[in-house]
């Protein structure tokens, strides 16, 4: 018998990796290519099997430790030769450090981007100042074929660097592959299902402006390999398939994904679960195989599963076949969609909420508006009552900075912003989206016309960039123009309030003598009850509703 060292491979260009799961213990048999401890780097989490079959005699390694490749993770005492790595025939107990399989041990691992020039299969054509290329499976750590499982773009889309285009999956990790360019997407070359290997073609990509380079000659017909080219870099001199990074989707809960390793992954997809509803027992709220399989067994036997809201325990609703009871149409959820239920319940989960309501008499606004529809048109704009209550908020958050802070150092300190950054929830066909208009208290109402004119666009066409969603301090949902006479928002935390404006309606008020008809806005105030009490969420309120009723206070 020989003892073998299990050392960490080739782990794909990172450059450290943390353990963060022991899967054996001293005394443990094994076989080989069992997983032995599971390590995650900011790309990755990966697996890392045994080169030989035998006993764990020593564990080298414990959770929380960083490890880089050639590191030491067990020494096995080998009781049957492993067909890689084992050490030379017949060596006794001398220690012997296995050499990492040829086979890559971490399949899917992400890759630096690597640019390769054309080839003769996929020349690159020049079209005007754009160029055409086709974008290709890039290193993916093994030759095994894995599957594709969704293909995030279609024909016509106009991309930006890094978005990502589709999503692979193999037994060790599933992973969404990044555009190296932007560019418009000319031909979808694969479909869902298909079993794609490093090199096979995924798309055609028009690269335009300063991403794409003209190319003056036939792409070569040798694959030059230009040196690695991080995802992020805009000068992408690409003159053939273009070979992109991936980016594994087995990202820890705190980065906002499910903290769950590759193989787990699969085996829930084979079981059809969410992994979101499933609580992990491992280390860090990791989602391990044995609870899929509790999953299941709760499943089957009726008993109410657990929900992995914040690892809080609390009681899933079951999952129904409605098809039970008539027909039925299921569709996929848009990632938009999906991302918004989860920041919603998050929001919900995490924060105290207290609503707030009033009503706002606006009868003096409207006829102020109602007098500047021809100047509105003039300018080519829409004078709503949105601009109003952005100038309104922005008034009343500077009077009552509490509602214009947010918690910091896990709830042991407040950020007071000195800006007044506010969310205008837009309703889209694609989902709700809240793209945020920046300083709201230095600009005009025709100022703040033209930009909610322009952010609803810009949402409507799927155009807004990351960075118009950033930055608010508070948020308003304005459901005025559809209909209702109250709801109760969810704060956008980490900001602490939001206004929910419902439609205005003709009400009789009593003006002391009589009823007389006023126009009231009926709004209400959702706040995070840990920053916020009542009484600065009144005072906040009533300014409000003063500002709105007598908007000559917006200039004071
Ligand atoms: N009461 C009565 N009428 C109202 C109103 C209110 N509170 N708010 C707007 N209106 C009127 C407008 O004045 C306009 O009519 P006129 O052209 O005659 O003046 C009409 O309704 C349409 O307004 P709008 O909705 O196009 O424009 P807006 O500036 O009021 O709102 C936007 C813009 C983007 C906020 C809105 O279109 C939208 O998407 N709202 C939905 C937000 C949402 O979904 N919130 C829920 C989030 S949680 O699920």
């Amino acid at each position: 018998m020989s003892k073998q060292q299990v050392t960490v491979p080739d782990i794909g260009g990172a450059e450290g990796a943390e353990v963060i799961e022991l899967l054996v213990a001293v005394g443990d048999e094994v076989s080989l290519e069992q997983s032995l401890i599971v390590l995650e780097s900011d790309k990755a989490s990966m697996e890392i099997p045994s080169t030989a079959a035998g006993i764990v005699l020593e564990v080298l390694v414990a959770e929380g430790q960083q490890l880089a490749e050639g590191s030491p993770v067990v020494v096995i005492e080998v009781v049957a030769e492993s067909a890689e790595g084992a050490s030379a025939e017949g060596e006794s107990a001398e220690l012997a450090e296995a050499t990492p399989a040829t086979e890559p041990v971490i399949e899917l691992m992400a890759e630096p981007a690597e640019l390769t020039g054309g080839s003769a299969d996929s020349p690159a054509a020049v079209t005007g100042d754009a160029v055409n290329q086709s974008v290709t499976v890039p290193d993916i750590g093994s030759d095994d074929p894995v599957d594709l499982i969704e293909i995030m773009v279609k024909t016509g889309d106009i991309i930006a660097e890094g978005d990502s285009l589709v999503v692979l999956e193999s037994d060790k990790a599933s992973m969404e592959v990044p555009s190296p360019a932007a560019g418009e997407v000319l031909e979808i070359l694969i479909n869902e299902g298909d079993s794609v290997k490093q090199g096979d073609e995924l798309l055609l990509l028009r690269m335009s402006g300063a991403a794409a380079v003209p190319i003056a000659t036939p792409a070569p017909e040798t694959a030059v390999a230009t040196p690695a080219v991080s995802a992020s870099s805009t000068s992408v001199p690409m003159t053939g398939p273009v070979t992109v990074p991936v980016v594994d989707k087995s990202a820890p809960a705190g980065s906002g994904g499910i903290y769950a390793g590759p193989a787990v992954r699969k085996l829930a997809r084979e079981f059809g679960i969410e992994l979101g509803a499933v609580v992990g027992s491992g280390p860090r709220g990791r989602v391990l195989k044995e609870d899929l399989h509790q999953f299941v067994k709760k499943s089957l036997s009726g008993e109410s599963a657990v929900v992995a809201t914040g690892g809080a325990g609390i009681p899933a609703i079951p999952e129904i076949d409605f098809s039970k009871f008539g027909p039925v149409e299921v569709t996929e959820r848009s990632k938009l969609d999906k991302l918004t239920a989860a920041n919603m319940q998050r929001s919900w989960l995490n924060v105290p909420h207290v609503t707030q309501f009033d009503d706002a008499d606006i009868t003096e606004l409207e006829e102020f508006r109602a007098g500047l529809k021809a100047e509105a048109e003039r300018r080519g704009t829409r004078l709503t009552p949105m601009p109003f209550l952005l100038k309104a908020c922005a008034v009343a958050l500077r009077d009552n900075p509490k509602l214009n802070s947010s918690l910091a150092q896990g709830g042991a300190a407040l950020v007071y912003k000195q800006y007044i950054h506010i969310g205008m929830a837009v309703d889209t066909p694609a989902g709700l989206v809240v793209p945020v208009i920046r300083d709201v208290d230095k600009k005009t109402i025709w100022e703040l016309a033209e930009e909610v004119l322009a952010m609803a666009g810009k949402a409507r066409g799927r155009k807004l960039m990351p960075a118009d969603m950033q930055g608010g301090c508070f948020t308003i949902s304005s459901l005025g123009n559809i209909g209702g006479t109250g709801f109760t928002p969810i704060v956008n935390a980490p900001e602490v309030g939001i206004l929910g404006v419902s439609k205005a309606a003709l009400k009789p008020v009593w003006d002391g003598q009589a009823f007389v008809p006023r126009k009231l806005l009926p709004l209400a105030l959702s706040y995070d009850h840990r920053v916020v009490n009542g009484g600065h969420a009144g005072r906040f309120l009533s300014q409000l509703v003063a500002l709105m009723g007598d908007i000559r206070q917006l200039v004071m």
